[in-house]
């Protein structure tokens, strides 16, 4: 019998949450030539794992190179005909689709801004993973596709920025962006390091805990990774130093959706980001960019989180504030005036 299939939910351990390692690993320009239409990206706008990978292709301009599908946020049954498969996960609509439900049943979440899978046909992100021979999942986004062998090439965000930003520099619009520059790798990887378990994903094991003591340890280590960036950004511009780096692409996906979500639905409720200056004007600067702001979207932002997970929002109510602070001026060019 094929295993359970999995979600994040299902990741505990002694009541915290562990994410699991990516399965598809294959590498564009080293396994697989970096030709123009032979990949497709699937995302949520909901996810800042997939959101790291749009924004870096966005960036760079492989918007004709490379083709992007979006899903629904809210998280649908993904064997609706097996009364005995009880796993919920990412579903593809068409913007003309009725909208839908959560998964016990409530609201009235419509497919706005949804781009179906033009490619496969795919009704679930879930397919996809079959077509490549997982059936146990997790079934995440992102999803990089390889249309020529019909099977996933890479499942890790991590990944996707770095063959995104290196790879397709013959085909993309910006080939002279580059967020992982040789010269400041060493220092990206380092703040990566601290970053990925204590911020990006220390919302998740704040939000996702089934027990106190491992949510007030992530608690504490997630604000003392904040306030050591709101140190470090009020020294200089960007994570390392006076260049955008794929260090901020990273942090910004957790920053943008911090004070819409985090705060409240995953109980990291010590502050809210615009309370922090150095990075409520830092976040003001990134989403001025039009590559990153471009992925964002936060009706998906807020619909998938509060939609997605009965067990933490059993109604899908999903809360009205904040005001978008994020889209007025910022004070890093006088600030920072030597800095690009
Ligand atoms: N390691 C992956 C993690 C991706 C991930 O966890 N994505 C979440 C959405 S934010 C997902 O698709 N979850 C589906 C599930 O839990 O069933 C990456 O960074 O690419």
């Amino acid at each position: 019998m094929a295993a359970k299939a999995r979600s994040a939910l299902d990741e505990m351990n002694e009541g915290e949450f562990k994410r699991k390692e990516s399965t598809f690993r294959k590498w564009i320009g080293k396994d697989l030539p970096a030709e123009a239409g032979r990949y497709h990206l699937y995302i949520s706008y909901g996810c800042p794992w997939a959101c790291r990978c749009l924004a870096t292709l966005a960036m760079k301009g492989l918007e004709d190179a490379v083709g992007v599908s979006v899903v629904h946020p809210t998280w649908q049954k993904t064997k609706p005909d097996d009364y005995n498969d009880e796993h919920y996960g990412w579903t593809f609509a068409s913007p003309d689709d009725p909208p839908f439900k959560s998964p016990n049943g409530h609201g009235s979440f419509p497919p706005i801004d949804c781009v179906p899978d033009n490619v496969n046909g795919a009704r679930f992100i879930r397919d996809l993973y079959e077509m490549s021979n997982d059936t146990s999942g997790k079934f995440t986004v992102p999803v990089l596709w390889d249309k020529q062998t019909k099977s996933i090439v890479n499942n890790e965000s991590a990944d996707i920025v770095r063959m995104f930003n290196e790879a397709f520099n013959e085909h993309a619009k910006n080939p002279e962006v580059d967020i992982y520059p040789e010269h400041l790798r060493k220092d990206i990887d380092a703040v990566n390091e601290w970053i990925y378990p204590n911020i990006n994903n220390g919302v998740y094991r704040c939000g996702f805990a089934t027990q106190q003591k491992p949510y007030e340890e992530a608690f504490e280590q997630l604000f003392a990774a904040l306030d050591r960036c709101e140190e470090t950004l009020g020294k200089q511009r960007y994570l390392t130093g006076n260049t955008l780096t794929e260090a901020d692409v990273r942090l910004f996906q957790t920053l943008i959706r911090f004070d819409v979500v985090y705060v409240a639905y995953f109980k990291c409720n010590r502050n809210f980001i615009h309370e922090m200056p150095n990075l409520r004007n830092y976040v003001r600067e990134l989403y001025s960019i039009p590559g990153i702001a471009r992925c964002v979207n936060i009706y998906h932002i807020k619909t998938h989180y509060h939609t997605s997970h009965p067990k933490l929002n059993y109604y899908a109510i999903v809360p009205e504030g904040p005001a978008e602070w994020w889209t007025e001026p910022h004070d890093r060019d006088q600030k920072f005036p030597s800095a690009k």
